[in-house]
């Protein structure tokens, strides 16, 4: 005993060596007691190795290296597929009636300022100039235009040339023959996938690399093409009422190709019931492919009818300043955002509509199918399981389980609204009203990235509630990239992240800026108006939204949650565990580098009161197969995989000398000969072993 504990005191750093050594009698008494277990707990406050957590922290958290991650559209968020998750010339009829028309109908308008909401933030107003080239072309012809068409470039014409003499029937050039011919009959219908051949096979991928999807699949598909109705069967016995609200669907896009932008627009108007449609607007953020100039304006005209507008914005604003602007346009009573390359499954509208009916602060989102990016499959073999919305402390949306609790809260009704911590942010409807009243969007924000959990943490700190609607389905092309270009190359999901965890995560930003070092001292704009807006709703703290909304959500270094934290380091070798920059959303071999000066994201690990080896979603276990994990004598490989509560290869005892052991395999964490970027081992316990002593920088009261 004596001379294990004389090794304990001279393996300690300088500074630990001094605070054990006054204590160190009474402590290294009870040396072999194990401290933390799966089965022993002791009220013994003063674990040897424990720092100050003041001290220590300000170590924590400093500049290091940094990993980039993407989002919604990025395949990290991707739902598992077994998830269920102008050519021709404008034709010249009739300009001047119509014009005049038009302005006449103007005349009745309501005042904008009436429209507006009272508690919504101001924004100077100017007022867009209205040419009158704008709407020459469409004729009145008996048929209510609505009240806010001055505030459009295009509106459609179809039901407006009905009858007419003069319409774009009589066209002999029909511009967009050439896209109906690329039609194959029966392609892609009930939501099959497409295959292609030879030459095209090889032209498809190409155009992969440009376009983030098959968009030769794509345009052999119809327009009206049907896709399988993945709903619970339950859900066609749903009663909704006769009076719903109506939507004004909202559907922004830059440079969005020709074949999924109109097939979505034609989804929505195919599967929606006209009464519930106020009208169907679509944002060009400033794009600048042929396709969506003119023949995007003559084809709204020639096929659409009026319900669907265009708004044409004059410089790039991104996805959070366009999504404003058609907000602000919009006059149904429901506000619908809609990304340009989705579609609707069956009678999937009633049931957003319904919710908000009802709970008028909820923002809903329909479950969300997986379009194939290379076949443009419509999945649908998840059955009724589907996830919901989570987030990462590196800022990124994740798509989790169903919690038991919630699903106790619905008393496992599988057709109940289903609270959600989180929203993709591609799709969700809203009251208008309401999307105002609690803030609409963070406008500071730039082109994409991170508007999502903004909203998310806001709408659930400042009153409103986030559900899926289980019977509400609409399927969404999940691409592998951006095909669209971000002005000045700037990270804006990282900046706008930023903003969002400045402004509602308090101080758990710091796990955010853990990961993403390079940001704790970017630019993030002024953010007073937000805090304001918290302020005068009285948002509640995120520790509130954490403990009520996402009770599940693992806090890498809160007391409730972990006995330890930081760098798990073996001092005689001088390494640390390590991720060696693995992924943390694959499956790998954990390893060990020398210590890095700061705790950094790859060498963060916690000791959770689950008595799990962590990280933040990823638990060490032994060994690739049960084979390898018995095989006594035998040093076996630490991975990581996905946590599981309970699972037993999971579970490790931390011995008060610093041991941590592998509780179904009694084998010890073993730093080896001690190289860098070694695969990490564990071994045979043995006495008087450097290589397996281990503490953690950090360690809780227990
Ligand atoms: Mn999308």
């Amino acid at each position: 005993m004596p001379s294990l504990v004389s090794l304990q005191v001279m393996l300690m750093h300088p500074r630990r060596r001094l605070q054990v050594i006054g204590g160190a009698f009474i402590i290294f008494c009870i040396l072999s007691y194990v401290i933390i277990s799966p089965t022993t707990n002791t009220n013994n406050n003063s674990h040897p190795n424990k720092k100050s957590e003041d001290t220590v922290v300000k170590e924590l958290f400093a500049p290091g290296p940094v990993k980039e991650f993407d989002d919604f559209d990025y395949k990290y968020d991707r739902p598992k597929k077994s998830q269920g998750n102008g050519g021709g010339k404008s034709s010249s009829a009739d300009k001047s009636s119509s014009s005049s028309d038009l302005r006449k109908n103007r005349t009745l308008q309501e005042p904008k300022a009436r429209r507006r909401i009272q508690d919504r933030p101001s924004r100077p107003t100017q007022p867009r100039e209205v040419t009158n080239s704008k709407k020459k072309l469409n004729k009145l012809n008996g048929v209510a235009l609505g009240s806010n068409l001055d505030d459009f470039d295009v509106i459609g014409g179809s039901d407006l040339f009905k009858g007419s003499a003069q319409g774009y029937q009589d066209d002999r050039y029909d511009e967009f023959k050439a896209d109906e011919d690329k039609v194959e009959i029966g392609a892609g219908e009930k939501g099959a996938p497409v295959h292609l051949y030879g030459q095209e096979k090889i032209t498809a991928e190409k155009l992969m690399s440009t376009e983030a999807f098959n968009i030769i699949a794509s345009d052999k598909i119809s327009m009206h093409r049907t896709v399988p109705d993945t709903r619970d069967p339950k859900c066609r016995a749903m009663h909704y009422d006769d009076d719903l609200p109506n939507a004004s669907i909202i559907i922004i896009f830059t440079n969005e190709a020709w074949s999924p932008l109109i097939r979505t627009v034609w989804s929505v108007l195919d599967n929606t019931e006209a009464e519930h449609l106020h009208e169907i607007i679509l944002v060009d953020d400033f794009s600048d492919k042929s396709h969506l100039k003119g023949k995007l304006t003559r084809y709204i005209q020639k096929k659409f009818t009026s319900k669907v507008k265009l708004l044409r914005l004059k410089t790039r604003e991104g996805l959070i300043r366009a999504r404003l602007r058609g907000a602000e346009t919009a006059t149904g009573d429901i506000l619908l955002f809609l990304d340009s390359h989705c579609e609707c499954g069956q009678d999937w509208l009633r049931p957003l509509l319904q919710r908000i009916k009802d709970e008028p602060k909820a923002f809903v989102v329909p479950i969300i199918d997986v379009i194939d990016d290379k076949t443009m499959q419509y999945y649908n073999g998840n059955g009724i399981y589907f996830q919901i919305g989570g987030f990462t402390w590196s800022g990124h949306f994740t798509w989790i389980d169903i919690p038991e609790a919630e699903k106790a809260r619905t008393n496992h009704n599988e057709l109940a609204p289903v609270r959600t911590p989180t929203m993709a942010g591609g799709l969700f409807a809203v009251n208008r009203d309401y999307f105002w009243e609690i803030g609409s969007y963070d406008e500071e924000m730039d082109v994409w990235g991170g508007e999502n959990l903004e909203m998310s943490f806001r709408v659930w700190q400042c009153g409103g509630v986030i559900e899926t609607l289980p019977c509400s389905r609409v399927g969404h092309i999940f691409r592998s990239f951006h095909p669209y270009s971000f002005p000045n190359n700037k990270d804006t999901h990282g900046i706008n992240t930023a903003r969002t965890v400045e402004v509602w995560m308090d101080d758990y930003k710091r796990l955010f800026y853990m990961n993403r070092p390079d940001l704790a001292n970017t630019d993030v704009g002024s953010m007073d108006n937000r805090m304001k807006f918290k302020e005068k709703k009285q948002c509640k703290p995120f520790k509130w939204y954490l403990d009520n909304i996402y009770p599940q959500k693992f806090i890498l270094d809160s007391k409730e949650h972990v006995f330890a934290y930081g760098r798990l380091r073996n001092e005689p070798s001088g390494l640390c565990v390590d991720t060696l920059q693995h992924d943390d959303k694959d499956t790998y071999n954990v390893g060990e580098y020398a210590c890095h000066q700061y705790v950094t994201s790859s060498q963060f690990f916690s000791f959770s009161r689950d008595f799990q080896l962590r990280r933040e979603d990823s638990c060490a276990v032994l060994g690739e197969n049960s084979d390898q994990i018995h095989f006594k004598g035998q040093s076996a490989i630490v991975r990581m995989i996905p946590c599981v509560k309970n699972d037993e290869n999971q579970q490790w005892i931390h011995t008060k000398q610093g041991r941590l052991i592998h509780k179904l395999t009694n084998k010890c964490l073993d730093a080896g000969s001690g190289e860098n970027m070694d695969d990490l081992k564990a071994g045979a316990c043995k006495a008087s072993t450097p290589s397996q002593i281990w503490f953690f920088d950090i360690y809780h009261d227990v």
